[in-house]
């Protein structure tokens, strides 16, 4: 096939998922269940990254995640309005959810109602630094590309944040992907390599911080969720680049492509994980989103979502 006529398939192909989507799915719930899960993923992501993200680019990060709640909550009540859905699924919000296993009806302290919910220890002293790893912030939504991504260099092309509900070939909510995927994924868009960039610098102080580092006592755990379409190559890739003070490189892990054949040639995201002592001297990670398209066509269908770079300690003294 010549590089057209692939392309074409691939447009026709697409266009015929629109066209049947199109026809079945007049459902007016649709977007406002996706929007209930879009919600509780956003409020666990604030409550990890706000508790652990000292940057600036926090700030602006969580103004438009406050936004993007409220826009949510305004549409889940026009939605809730609109129609009444099934008392098995989206008519429970919050207030009624805390019908808790039995677990907590045995437990014998009464728990003065603690502010958060509680996460494992070990989810509490782990570390995330990625700033929109899960492509939920910022303009997208459509397979149209965007000039500029919250938390990310455009370094290269233009990706698109697609929405999980575009449909037309695109990863799907029921295709394989992480499990709390929220309502978008970082695509390479309609360029041939499109690679984002996003330098971290690591915590100064702390149970991860540059003493332990150096004395090698912190471990970093990199994922990414990367996929591709059908049978198709196209790639995406994630690069983690540890740098010590003078910005020379000191390790380097990295995850990806997915290919064809270990995706099974189903069109989804899988994850990818690498997990290593953080080199003593790095300050810095610098992390490398790089979108490939394989050979002919127009889109880039290397695909990315919940990327993350997370430090756990590895001694179990806490008092340091
Ligand atoms: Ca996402």
């Amino acid at each position: 096939m010549s590089e057209t006529e692939q392309d074409d398939a691939k447009r026709r192909q697409r266009a015929r998922f629109v066209d049947a989507l199109t026809s079945t799915a007049q459902q007016p719930g649709e977007r406002s269940r996706l929007g209930t899960r879009v919600a509780g993923a956003t409020a666990v992501l604030a409550l990890v990254a706000g508790g652990t993200l000292g940057l600036g680019a926090w700030r602006s990060y969580q103004a438009d995640e406050e936004a993007k709640e409220q826009k949510l909550a305004a549409e889940q009540a026009a939605a809730r309005k609109k129609f009444t859905p099934s008392p098995s699924r989206s008519a429970t919000p919050k207030p009624t959810k805390p019908a808790q296993p039995t677990r907590r009806a045995k437990s014998p302290d009464p728990a003065p109602a603690a502010p958060s919910a509680s996460p494992s220890k070990q989810q509490q002293t782990k570390v995330d630094l990625v700033v929109n790893g899960d492509a939920e912030s910022g303009p997208g939504g459509t397979a149209e590309p965007v000039e500029s991504v919250v938390g990310w260099t455009v370094r290269q092309g233009a990706p698109a944040l697609i929405g999980y509900a575009v449909g037309g070939g695109y990863p799907e909510p029921g295709d394989p992907g992480p499990a709390r995927r929220g309502s978008r994924f970082f695509s390479g868009g309609n360029s041939p390599r499109t690679a984002l960039v996003q330098d971290l610098p690591l915590p100064a102080t702390g149970r991860t911080g540059r003493r332990a580092v150096d004395a090698g006592q912190v471990r970093f755990t990199a994922t990414g969720w990367l996929g591709g379409y059908a049978t198709q190559e196209d790639g995406a890739r994630l690069s983690v680049e540890f740098r010590d003070a003078g910005g020379t490189p000191v390790d380097l892990a990295v995850l990806g492509p997915v290919t064809a054949a270990e995706r099974r040639s189903a069109t989804g995201l899988f994850e990818r994980k690498a997990s290593a002592a953080v080199p003593p001297g790095a300050r810095t990670a610098r992390l490398l989103l790089v979108f490939t398209r394989s050979g002919s066509g127009t889109s880039n269908d290397g695909y990315a979502d919940a990327i993350s770079l997370t430090l756990e300690p590895t001694t179990g003294d806490r008092s340091s």
